[in-house]
C-alpha cells in the first residue's frame, strides 16, 4: 500500500509516518497496523460502502471520529511535546506574513503544520502561526509533511491531501481531489482532553519528493472542511 509511486509529478514515499518531535519524520515510518485499516474504517462515515467517496484503490480511509486514544495508529505527543513541535514548526522555514507564505529553501524540509491551533478558526491549517498559508519548496525536495491535531469535538478529525486539483471543494472533498499525490491519512483524531495542558494529540507524516515544479494544495479530506476553506497553496519551484 506504501510503495513509491509518482502521480502528478511528486513521488510519495510513505503515506503515512508517525514522528516524535525530534526525530525525523522518515525514521517512524508506519504504514497502518490492522487496527487502522480493517474494513470497518474503510469509507467509515456511516454513510456509504467503502470507495463511495470516489477515491482510487489501495487509499487508505481511515474515520476517527473521535479523541485520540495511546493505540490509534500514529503518533500521540502530550502538551509540552506539542509545543516543542510549535517552536521547532516556527525555526524551519521563513514566513512571511505580508504574503501569509512560508518559504522552505533546503533539499530536505520539514514542515511542522497543526490543525486547528487554539485560538485559531475552525477548519483551518496553521505554520508559524499563519493561517492556511502558502507553502514553498524547491524542485527536487524531500518533503517531511508533519501534522498535529490540536482541535477538539465531534467531526474534528483532520488529515491532509497534496493535489493539484484547485479550489473550491466540494463537501466531499476526496470526490474533487481523489487520494492526492501525497498525503498524511489516515485523519488524525481530535486531542483527547478539552483541558489542553491536560491532552493527548495526535500526530502523522508523510515523506515525498517534491519532482515537478507547479502549484498544489494541500487539503483537508474530512467531509465539508476544505467546502469550509481547510486548504492552503503548496507550490515547487
Ligand atoms: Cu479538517
Amino acid at each position: 500500500m506504501f510503495s513509491r509511486r509518482a502521480i502528478g509529478g511528486i513521488a510519495a514515499i510513505a503515506a503515512a509516518t508517525a514522528f516524535a518531535v525530534i526525530v525525523p519524520a522518515s525514521a517512524q515510518r508506519r504504514g497502518g497496523g490492522p487496527g487502522m485499516m480493517g474494513s470497518g474504517m474503510m469509507g467509515g462515515y456511516g454513510t456509504g460502502p467503502s470507495g463511495a467517496y470516489g477515491m482510487g484503490p489501495g487509499i487508505m480511509w481511515g474515520a476517527f471520529n473521535r479523541p485520540v486514544t495511546s493505540d490509534w495508529g500514529g503518533g500521540v505527543l502530550d502538551y509540552r511535546q506539542v509545543n516543542a513541535y510549535l517552536q521547532q514548526g516556527d525555526q524551519t522555514g521563513t514566513a512571511d506574513p505580508k504574503t501569509n507564505t512560508v518559504t522552505y529553501n533546503d533539499k530536505d524540509v520539514t514542515v511542522d503544520l497543526v490543525a486547528v491551533e487554539p485560538g485559531h478558526k475552525d477548519q483551518t491549517f496553521e505554520v508559524h502561526g499563519l493561517v492556511n498559508p502558502t507553502l514553498v519548496v524547491p524542485v527536487g525536495a524531500t518533503v517531511h509533511l508533519q501534522l498535529v491535531n490540536m482541535d477538539y469535538g465531534d467531526n474534528m478529525e483532520h488529515g491532509i491531501i497534496v493535489t493539484p486539483v484547485p479550489p473550491p471543494y466540494p463537501y466531499m472533498s476526496m470526490m474533487a481531489t481523489g487520494s492526492g499525490v501525497a498525503e498524511v491519512m489516515p485523519l488524525l483524531p481530535w486531542r483527547s482532553e478539552k483541558v489542553e495542558p491536560q491532552a493527548q494529540y495526535a500526530s502523522l507524516g508523510a515523506t515525498f519528493v517534491a519532482q515537478q515544479p507547479g502549484t498544489y494544495w494541500y487539503v483537508c479530506p474530512t467531509p465539508q472542511h476544505a467546502e469550509e476553506g481547510m486548504y492552503g497553496k503548496f507550490v515547487v519551484e
